[in-house]
């Protein structure tokens, strides 16, 4: 069993063929949730799941479980899974990887006709990244409990659509029940998305947490009117207030180094046209940081600055935190048993807590939980360049390999 290694050509050339699947001209992938797109990639990774001997089981919000039985069926399995829902320019590795590294574990067992004691499975959860469908993680959270089925199904995207009306149309609106079901323990693998692991010539990192999130929403509203009669001093313009407001994220993110994050990564300007002043704005705020103290200084923060901003310039706001997940330590077990994996594969490792959140932080609250991080090429993700090597996506591979089957078998 030492020696059993996954196989390495087989999962590239997996990732591959499922980044043709919304593959973008740049090399990149855009297979934003519950589109045609997102159907034809579950449905690749369903066939493959069913050609390796698995039993497929969707829930409500269309998570996929891909089952390989055990000797033991009646016990909770131990699960791998990430998510292949993409960015609108993203890459070919951010959940796919995890995703696929599962199934290579599969078809590794099955190469070797290993049983195991208790059964295992590959996962896929619904709509991770919270682009089209805000927030983030949301299937794993209404998994774990974080929200109830109602508020999942009912997440919309900027046209109005639903995940459920979604669901329904691809035909991944499943029947099994959304949680409530014990896992034996959960492993994501995935690509770090940061720089560390590639500038220390770390092979695996041993994630031991994640950071805590804080997404807003805010809507500024001032008075459209002609950008040539409309003196200066008179104006009401949306834009100028949010663009104040951007600039304090950006102010709070830098006086809370070394580890905050601060984003505006969505605006909307209305009626954007060039020679009307704009009459409102909508925007969404990204914070983020290990320590949940600090995010809540940081939220403080964003609301008196923001509120002094629309006073300044006569402005209505609408402020609203859509969004709280909070710093997640990851089960001791499970960071030992990845530390241990990658330790007997004698790969080079270093501890590090995720700065993105991933759909482990959900199923951390239900299950013993945690993470294997692989280096991307200069820390790029949630880019078209984002890269990673074979021998590292092949390493991360064999410490989930390891990892589960160690699990599965105590
Ligand atoms: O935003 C995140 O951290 C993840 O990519 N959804
Ligand atoms: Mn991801
Ligand atoms: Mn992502």
């Amino acid at each position: 069993m030492q020696d059993i290694r996954t196989n390495q050509q087989r999962l590239w050339d997996s990732l591959m063929e499922m980044g043709e699947i919304g593959g973008t001209e740049k090399g990149g992938c855009c297979r934003l949730a519950l589109t045609d797109l997102d159907k034809q990639g579950r449905d690749l990774f369903v066939r493959w799941c069913e050609e390796a001997g698995c039993t497929i089981t969707v829930d409500r919000m269309g998570n996929i479980f891909a089952r390989r039985a055990g000797q033991d069926d009646s016990l909770p399995p131990v699960v791998m899974g990430s998510h292949l829902d993409t960015q609108p320019t993203g890459g070919k590795f951010d959940g796919v990887y995890g995703v696929l590294a599962g199934l290579e574990v599969i078809r590794t067992l099955n190469d070797h006709g290993i049983e195991t004691r208790a059964p295992i499975e590959a996962s896929v959860w619904t709509n991770e990244e919270g682009s089209r469908f805000p927030p983030a993680m949301v299937s794993s959270g209404v998994f774990a409990g974080a929200f109830d089925l109602e508020y999942g199904l009912s997440r919309a995207d900027l046209d109005g659509k639903t995940m459920g009306e979604e669901l329904a149309r691809i035909g991944y609106a499943g029947s099994a029940e959304v949680g409530g079901r014990p896992f034996k323990a959960f492993f994501e693998a995935h690509i770090e998305q940061g720089p560390i692991l590639e500038a220390e010539g770390k092979r695996i990192g041993v994630v031991t947490d994640a950071q805590g999130q804080r997404w807003y929403e805010i809507t500024l509203t001032g008075q459209e009117s002609h950008a040539g009669p409309t003196p200066m001093p008179t104006r009401r313009d949306a834009l100028v207030g949010a663009a104040r407001i951007v600039d304090l994220v950006n102010r709070i993110g830098m006086e809370h180094q070394p580890n905050a994050c601060a984003t505006v990564g969505l605006m909307q300007v209305f009626p954007n046209s060039r020679n009307v002043i704009p009459g409102q704005v909508f925007f969404t705020v990204d914070f983020r940081h290990p320590d949940a103290e600090v995010l809540a200084r940081m939220d403080q923060a964003l609301q008196e600055g923001a509120r002094r901003i629309v006073e300044d310039q006569r402005l209505e706001m609408d402020f609203e935190q859509i969004w709280y997940s909070p710093p997640v330590p990851f089960d001791r077990d499970c960071v030992a048993s990845v530390r241990q994996a990658t330790e007997s594969l004698g790969l080079s490792h270093r501890e590090m807590v995720s700065g993105a959140g991933h759909d482990a932080c959900y199923i951390s609250r239900v299950a013993p939980t945690s993470m294997i991080f692989v280096p991307c090429e200069d820390g790029i993700s949630h880019n078209e360049a984002e890269r990673a090597a074979p021998a590292d996506l092949a390493a991360g591979c064999d410490v989930l390999f390891k990892a589960v089957l160690e699990r599965a078998n105590d």
